[in-house]
């Protein structure tokens, strides 16, 4: 990890549940990042070894380093074929003079993963969210046949504007729009207009940080169909369950689904219904 800058610093993937708000199963995972310092034991935020990435000139090679790990444990686990698995993707990436486009796919096929149902998350990681880069990232990525997520929508430069350029296949909702949304009469009517508006496009809507029992009811009544946060299930490796020997899309299996989430996920009806 030298060449990254990184010293002693250890990289990490964990994979969060993205949760189907009727049924309460796994819509999909978002893969995050994840570093630690082997010798002085301490966790680095992600988000901080990015912009340092970024300072240093080696951002589309941690970026690559995460994506490439997180992909070779999808390819080492037995992962049901229905699951969406989501990037995030830094657009300042493209700037890189050693970007070139495929990178994602060649490392999906090379790892035997062809059939994986990817959406790259644009946003979060990019704190200008450049129109530039977009135009020329978005096409990129619809040819490997991936779909698009806007992440963090209502954050920063994720805003109405992006929104209506980017036609994304996904929107994700800040956090910040939904806390305390079940006692916020602005937040409620906000959400309620953009799950109508994806309704009207056709684009799927995932509400982020759900965190209480009463954000999650609020969030369910207006008919909101994904949910992302620790209520649902937090960060986590991927379930033990999973790490078999032959790969989901190799043994036709499907509809398995991990009892760490389950469990979460049970928890979270507990809460709502004592809500
Ligand atoms: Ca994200």
């Amino acid at each position: 990890m030298d060449e990254l800058f990184l010293g002693d610093v250890e990289l990490d993937v964990a994979f969060q549940p993205i949760v189907d708000l009727e049924t309460f199963r796994p819509f999909g995972y978002e893969v995050l990042g994840r570093a630690r310092s082997r010798a002085r034991g301490v966790v680095h935020r992600p988000d901080h070894l990015l912009e340092l990435a970024h300072a240093r000139g080696t951002l589309l090679r941690l970026d690559r380093a995460w994506r490439a790990l997180a992909i070779s444990r999808i390819a080492a686990a037995t992962v049901p074929g229905e699951l969406r698995w989501f990037f995030n993707v830094d657009s300042r990436c493209i700037d890189d003079p050693e970007h070139t486009s495929g990178f994602t796919r060649a490392t999906l096929e090379a790892a035997g993963l062809n059939d994986l149902q990817v959406v790259i998350e644009l946003g979060e990681r990019d704190p200008l969210l450049d129109a530039t880069r977009l135009a020329r990232l978005v096409p990129s990525y619809a040819q490997q046949g991936f779909a698009i997520a806007l992440d963090d929508l209502g954050a920063g430069h994720a805003s109405l504007n992006r929104l209506v350029e980017l036609r994304p296949d996904v929107a994700k909702l800040d956090m910040k729009l939904v806390r305390g949304i079940d006692a916020d009469a602005y937040r409620l009517a906000l959400l309620r207009s953009l799950v109508r508006f994806a309704d009207e496009v056709g684009m799927i809507l995932i509400v982020e940080g759900i965190e209480t029992a009463a954000e999650l009811t609020a969030v369910r009544r207006l008919g909101v169909a994904f949910g992302q946060g620790y209520l649902l299930g937090r960060p986590r490796e991927l379930p033990e369950a999973w790490r078999g020997p032959m790969r989901s899309h190799e043994a036709g299996i499907s509809g398995t689904f991990p009892t760490g989430t389950a469990s979460a996920v049970s928890d979270a009806r507990v809460l709502e219904r004592g809500a």
